[in-house]
């Protein structure tokens, strides 16, 4: 039993002093996958707003509140996967992001400070639609301009 403890706590040392790649995803192509996941939530909740801004679904003040604050949180997911050495695969990601990191968590920063900006928007009584596109706009702006300069087509 003691054994056992002390082998599991030289496990957990070992496991906490790795690369921050391996402590918190045990493959690169773990965190591509992370990653790739959250923004696929984060696109299909961002989308369903979309719909409505371009008239495909009717518009609806809660409908859009919810999809927000999804967006608004999942915006802030992504980010964790982009670990060093996770540049190559299966991954549309440029190598830049790891030498212009100054950059893209500015870009990061600025797209989710827009999409917080359209959850409280999108939450507030009586949201119109014309509030909506335009919070929905400048939050579409953030995410093409990261996307412009840090994913392949
Ligand atoms: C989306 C989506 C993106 C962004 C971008 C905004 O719904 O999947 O990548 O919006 O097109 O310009």
């Amino acid at each position: 039993m003691k054994r056992s403890i002390a082998l599991s706590l030289a496990a957990l040392v070992a496991a906490l002093a790795a690369p921050a790649a391996q402590a918190q995803f045990a493959k690169a192509s773990d965190a591509i996958k992370y990653r790739q996941s959250g923004m696929w939530i984060l696109a299909t909740h961002f989308g369903r707003i979309g719909a409505m801004v371009n008239g495909k679904v009717a518009f609806d003040a809660k409908t859009a509140a919810d999809n927000a604050a999804i967006v608004a949180y999942m915006s802030k997911l992504p980010f964790a996967g982009f670990v060093e050495g996770s540049d190559k695969g299966e991954t549309k990601a440029k190598a830049k992001i790891w030498t212009e990191r100054v950059k893209f968590d500015q870009d990061r920063d600025n797209m989710q400070a827009a999409a917080a900006k359209l959850a409280s928007t999108a939450a507030a009584p009586g949201l119109t639609l014309d509030q909506l596109k335009a919070a929905f706009g400048e939050t579409a702006k953030t995410c093409k301009a990261c996307h412009d300069a840090f994913r392949e087509e």
